[in-house]
């Protein structure tokens, strides 16, 4: 060996090689543990941490490509002033200073002749960290009293029609489900959005368990399912009253526990006449045999579990689905059993100190609302106008609905907009000034997650890169220059997590942030048996299938179905398909979009449709074809295939609009009427047409 090659191997051999930990600060239910190597203080592998009970060693593939997202070119790594026309890209780099003075001159200047109501925040979970998703942000536009956003776009509905049934937000401890007989993933894609709920089903599966998946789309999860329901999209409310009428009626319903545990069986059982099979088998597209025998397997099954998922909560009927399907535990009295029962979100297991960590009293007045699925509708239309936009931890130039009216808003002269970026995303192109954010490794944060119970933390692991600030400071220096007095500015993180941990259930368990941080994740206290330990949040304190609350919200007081308005159903000759566009394994909602290996991975923005439907159309395999309604179009490849239902086209992902051809994405297509329970969004209900391209 020569002398050269000696030193160049022992200096590889030696390099020093450490390990440090992180959480995943995703809008995704595993909120993984990570362990991160590094290399001269930079990382260079990111790992799942084995240790973790939930996470055990795995992470998805997108999350390993963090690397990219960390050192891209594209980090926005100064604040930047517009220098070319809206939307055009140019900017010139300028000082913190420069950026804080602009925005505070150009706000008080705008406040004095319009009042603070013309500006609005918009923002959702790019991160899931407590202290940079929803906390300094929150008591700034409080105090500023500005337009108030509603931040609807995920899963309000569901959220809502669950809690009709029960009042809170928490059911089953996903670790549980292992005991599982009968795991029923409904609107799910649980491979690509839940992958750590997949190997518990697993587990359940190895154990004797059977898999069975309800979906509009032939998808992973269907595929690795034991039995896979196809039905039409929208048609879940009536799936499930429809089980629920085959459960009643051939006794298969747990009648001493109904007693015991429900309001209302007696109204709930006058509804659930009206979907007999025959009729519920024409609504979703089934056979009336599948809806007999998939009532009797989920009945008979104990313990059986359903993971409520995302897919027909984004239709306009999305709360009384949701409902419906949460009613049906109630009748066969799964939740009897440890495993079994329901899991749609398990938030409530997290007794944080909301108040204090957002300080809803700061808000004197009641200024007016906007909802975020009507952002393009807020900037257009509304009066009297907004004329300056805080855009952080999201982009709604490519996820929020109506996309066109959302591109005319941002191009507006008239419209300051401000955007808090890690990445050039499409909406910090169309900014006047781009402030650049820290990534989740570069600050420190307190994380819970909607799905497993345990609470975690993770401390800054880098140097934070350029110029880049956390969201906390930003919004500190912000309440600074517009003269707010209240201390409650000047907290630091530390201190909002301390007041966000100092409740008494937290107490009890023994969990302070001394503690946390020392250990990094700690499992909270779970129900082991779901609303039997506890008793539900409703107003009788039972599980409700008759809701007095629905009742004064105007709408049907037992759950029942409703067609959508831009649904299947619906008269509409010019637009006879709907289009889905649920998630895509290698992006989160519009993250990790733009980073090479996962372009690079990417085969285009495609369109599924079924061979009858392009054989009318004229579309083969591979054409461009273009998806189109009033709300406007959008071009993709065609993929034809028998994974959906004829008159049902299927799209992966929200990619940036930059990504299709004309620069318009698919939410162009997206409407923005609100869904029947809780604002949400309606994103599925989305009738459309699509024609074959010719150059
Ligand atoms: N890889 C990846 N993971 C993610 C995300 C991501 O973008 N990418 N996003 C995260 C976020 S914010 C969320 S909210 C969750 C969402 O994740 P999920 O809860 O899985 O929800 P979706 O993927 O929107 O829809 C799930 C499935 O519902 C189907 N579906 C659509 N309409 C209907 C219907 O009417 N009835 C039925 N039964 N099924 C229908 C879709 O085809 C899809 O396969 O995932 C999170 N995890
Ligand atoms: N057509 C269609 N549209 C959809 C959906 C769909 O299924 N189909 N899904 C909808 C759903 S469920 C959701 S939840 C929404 C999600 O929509 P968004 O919440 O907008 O999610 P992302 O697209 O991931 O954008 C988050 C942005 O926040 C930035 N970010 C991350 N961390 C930080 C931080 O600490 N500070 C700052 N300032 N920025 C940060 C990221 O770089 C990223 O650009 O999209 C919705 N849109
Ligand atoms: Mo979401």
């Amino acid at each position: 060996m020569h002398c050269v090659d000696a030193v160049h191997f022992f200096k590889e051999r030696v390099d020093p090689v450490e390990f440090k930990y992180s959480v995943c600060p995703h809008d995704c239910p595993d909120t993984c543990a990570w362990k991160i190597e590094l290399s001269q203080g930079r990382i260079q592998r990111i790992m799942g941490d084995p240790l973790h009970p939930v996470t055990q060693g795995v992470i998805c593939e997108k999350a390993k490509y963090y690397v990219e997202r960390i050192y891209g070119s594209d980090r926005v790594l100064f604040p930047m002033r517009r220098s070319g026309p809206k939307g055009s890209g140019q900017f010139e780099r300028i000082s913190w200073e420069e950026a804080m003075n602009e925005i505070t001159q150009r706000w008080q200047t705008l406040i004095d002749k319009h009042g603070a109501e013309c500006i609005l925040p918009y923002s959702y979970a790019g991160t899931e960290g407590i202290i940079n998703k929803a906390s300094m942000d929150r008591r700034f536009f409080n105090r500023l009293a500005s337009t108030q956003l509603e931040r609807t776009i995920c899963s309000a509905a569901g959220s809502a029609g669950y809690q009709m049934a029960y009042g809170a937000s928490r059911g089953v401890n996903p670790l549980e489900t292992v005991k599982a007989r009968f795991l029923l993933f409904w609107g799910i894609n649980v491979l690509e959005t839940n992958l750590h709920q997949a190997m518990l089903a697993n587990r359940a599966r190895q154990n004797g368990a059977k898999i069975v998946v309800i979906d509009i789309h032939l998808n992973k999860t269907a595929k690795w399912a034991d039995e896979f329901y196809q039905i039409l999209p929208g048609s879940d409310g009536a799936l499930a009253l429809g089980l629920a009428h085959v459960i009643v009626r051939d006794g298969v319903h747990d009648l001493a526990w109904i007693e015991k545990y429900i309001q209302g069986f007696k109204e709930f059982n006058e509804e659930i006449k009206n979907y007999p099979p025959e009729r519920v088998a024409k609504i979703t597209g089934l056979t009336e045999v599948e809806v007999v025998k998939l009532a009797h397997e989920y009945g008979e099954a104990h313990p059986s579990f359903i993971r409520i998922g995302n897919g027909f909560q984004h239709h306009e009927n999305g709360g009384m689905s949701t409902w419906a399907i949460a009613c049906l535990p109630a009748l066969t009295g799964a939740w009897k059993d440890q495993g079994g029962g329901l899991l749609k979100f398990n938030s409530g297991y997290f007794p944080l100190n909301k108040d204090a960590v957002e300080r809803p009293d700061l808000l004197k007045s009641s200024p007016r609302v906007v909802n975020m699925n009507q952002l393009g509708r807020a900037l257009t239309n509304l009066k009297p106008s907004i004329y300056a936009l805080y855009v952080y931890n999201s982009n709604p130039a490519a996820v929020a609905p109506e996309q066109k009216l959302v591109l005319e808003g941002l191009a507006r002269e008239d419209l300051f907009t401000v955007v808090h970026e890690q990445v050039w995303t499409d909406t910090a192109r169309w900014a006047d000034l781009v402030l650049p954010a820290t990534t989740h490794v570069e600050h420190a944060d307190l994380y819970v997650s909607y799905w497993h119970g345990i609470l975690q933390w993770a401390d800054p692991i880098i140097p934070r890169q350029g110029e880049s600030k956390p969201n906390i400071e930003v919004f500190q220096e912000l309440a600074q220059r517009m003269g707010f007095q209240e201390a409650c500015f000047q907290e630091t993180t530390e201190d909002i997590a301390r007041s966000a941990l100092m409740t008494s259930a937290l107490q009890k368990q023994g969990i302070d942030l001394e503690r946390l941080k020392a250990e990094r994740y700690i499992p909270l206290e779970m129900e082991e048996l779901p609303f039997i330990d506890h008793k539900p949040g409703t107003p009788s304190g039972k599980i409700e299938l008759y809701s007095e609350r629905a009742q004064v919200l105007g709408l049907s007081p037992v759950p029942t179905y409703i067609p959508l308005v831009e649904g299947l159903e619906t008269e509409d000759l010019e637009h006879p398909l709907m289009l889905i566009s649920p998630p895509h394994h290698l992006i989160l909602n519009s993250t990790f979009a733009q980073i090479e290996s996962v372009q690079s991975r990417w085969r285009g923005p495609e369109l599924e449709i079924h061979p009858e439907d392009a054989l009318v159309r004229g579309i083969h395999e591979g054409d461009e074809v273009e998806v189109y309604n009033d709300r406007g179009s959008c071009q993709l490849k065609a993929v034809v295939r028998k994974s959906v239902l004829r008159g049902v086209v299927v799209t992966l992902g929200v990619w940036w609009p930059r990504d299709y051809e004309k620069g318009i994405g698919i939410n162009a297509l997206t409407p923005s009427r609100l869904a029947d329970m809780g604002n949400g969004a309606t994103f599925f209900s989305n009738r459309v047409e699509v024609r074959k391209v010719y150059e």
